[in-house]
This record gives structure tokens, C-alpha cells and sequence, in this order.
């Protein structure tokens, strides 16, 4: 078995930056799906339920260490493979990476989760516009928050010129907005970093039309 075993999807936002830290810090890892609609969702059956109190994916297993959270599996994979880093030491920096990563983990990405737009739809009778309009609403508030956050300073990405955690959290945001048909434009500074990230291997490694359970009909269509 390998020492690395992520369970993930490969369309969830939140697998993917995992995926994406595991690709640039060279880490080889055996990959587990877990298919979030098959069979009323495999994240619900006792089993991965067992792994993660939350039934949501990633998970990641180390050492026999269970982890979930996409925030907390990032920061320990940081931590035990520290090169190449994904967060500066120096703690104002670290501080505003945080803040970044947060608005899209805490307040952009719950709201358009999975579980969130089925309960719209199961309970308050929203049809598939309405949830897309719904999702539109919260991204756009967060895209222009991201926006104002990396006007004056970035760099070929987020924060300069390395990757830093905030690229991990950008680039799926902005994969799953488009699924939405959320308006990108008015983001020209994101547009550009997302781009930018795109271009490095460990991204294209990552991303969710190339992964082993990416569906044959779907597979590199689209970036
Ligand atoms: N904050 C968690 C969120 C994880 C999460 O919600 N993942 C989604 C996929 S992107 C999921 O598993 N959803 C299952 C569901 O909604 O039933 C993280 O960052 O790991």
C-alpha cells in the first residue's frame, strides 16, 4: 500500500487542491475515488463515513493517519514535506495566504457545495437556474474580494512569484465557477494567475478532466 492514500472525486474543487499539493510537492499517492452520486453517494456509506465525520471529500491517510479538511491536509502535507513550500514562514504573509484560501474554503466554496444546492432543491423547490443563480450570487461577492486581494501585489501568481497555497485554492474556485456559468470577466488579475497556474505540469496533473475517474465523455475537454 502506498504511504500516501487520498480519497477524493475528481470533479470536487476540494479534492483538487489536495490533488494539486500532492502533484508540486512530488508526492506519489494511491488514489481513491469516492463517487459523490452513485448509489445515493459513496461519501455516506459507513465506511469512508468512518474516515471522515463529515462524509465529504478529501481524506487523506498518512502513516495510518487520518486527516480531513482540505485546509488541514494542505498544512500538514506543508509541514511534513516542507520543499517546495506552500506557505512563507514570514507570519504577515502567511497571514494574508490564510485570509485568501479562507475566503474561498469558508464562505465561496459552502455555498455552492453538493449537499447545500440538493437541499435548495429538495426542500425550497429550486430548479436548475435557480441554483445556478443562487451559486452565481456568492461567487461573485467572493470573486471581488479575491480580486481587491491580489490587485496591487501579485505576481505571476497570488502572492508573487512562487505558487503559494492561494493558487491551490484559486484555480479549482474558478474551475467550479465555471461550471456555473458564473461571469468571470470583471476578474481580469485572477483570470491571469488561473492561467499562469494552468501552464505548470503539477496543475495539468491535477486537474479534474484527467484524473482515473474523470468519465471517458468528459475527459480534457476543458481547462
Ligand atoms: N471544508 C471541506 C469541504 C469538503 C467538501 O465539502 N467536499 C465536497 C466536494 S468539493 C463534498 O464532499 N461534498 C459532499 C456532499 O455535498 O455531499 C474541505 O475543504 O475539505
Amino acid at each position: 500500500m502506498a504511504e500516501l492514500v487520498l480519497y477524493n472525486y475528481f470533479r470536487s474543487s476540494t479534492s483538487y487542491r489536495v490533488r494539486i499539493a500532492l502533484h508540486y510537492k512530488n508526492l506519489s499517492f494511491e488514489y481513491k475515488p469516492v463517487h459523490l452520486l452513485n448509489d445515493g453517494g459513496e461519501q455516506y456509506k459507513s465506511t469512508y463515513a468512518n474516515l471522515n465525520p463529515m462524509s465529504e471529500v478529501p481524506t487523506l491517510i498518512h502513516d495510518g493517519l487520518t486527516i480531513a479538511q482540505s485546509m488541514a491536509i494542505i498544512e500538514y502535507l506543508d509541514e511534513m514535506f516542507p520543499h517546495p513550500a506552500l506557505f512563507p514562514k514570514e507570519p504577515h504573509q502567511k497571514a494574508r495566504i490564510r485570509q485568501f484560501c479562507e475566503n474561498i474554503n469558508s464562505f465561496m466554496h459552502p455555498l455552492g457545495n453538493l449537499k447545500v444546492l440538493q437541499h435548495l432543491e429538495k426542500k425550497h423547490g429550486y430548479t436548475a437556474q435557480d441554483k445556478e443563480q443562487w451559486v452565481q450570487h456568492w461567487l461573485q461577492k467572493g470573486f471581488l474580494a479575491l480580486e481587491n486581494m491580489v490587485k496591487k501585489n501579485h505576481g505571476t501568481y497570488c502572492f508573487g512569484n512562487e505558487v503559494t497555497a492561494a493558487d491551490l485554492f484559486l484555480v479549482p474556485q474558478i474551475f467550479a465557477a465555471k461550471r456555473f456559468n458564473v461571469d468571470l470577466e470583471p476578474y481580469t488579475k485572477l483570470n491571469k494567475i488561473n492561467e499562469n497556474a494552468l501552464a505548470l505540469e503539477c496543475f495539468q496533473m491535477a486537474h479534474p478532466m484527467r484524473q482515473v475517474d474523470t468519465p471517458e465523455a468528459e475527459k480534457l475537454i476543458s481547462k
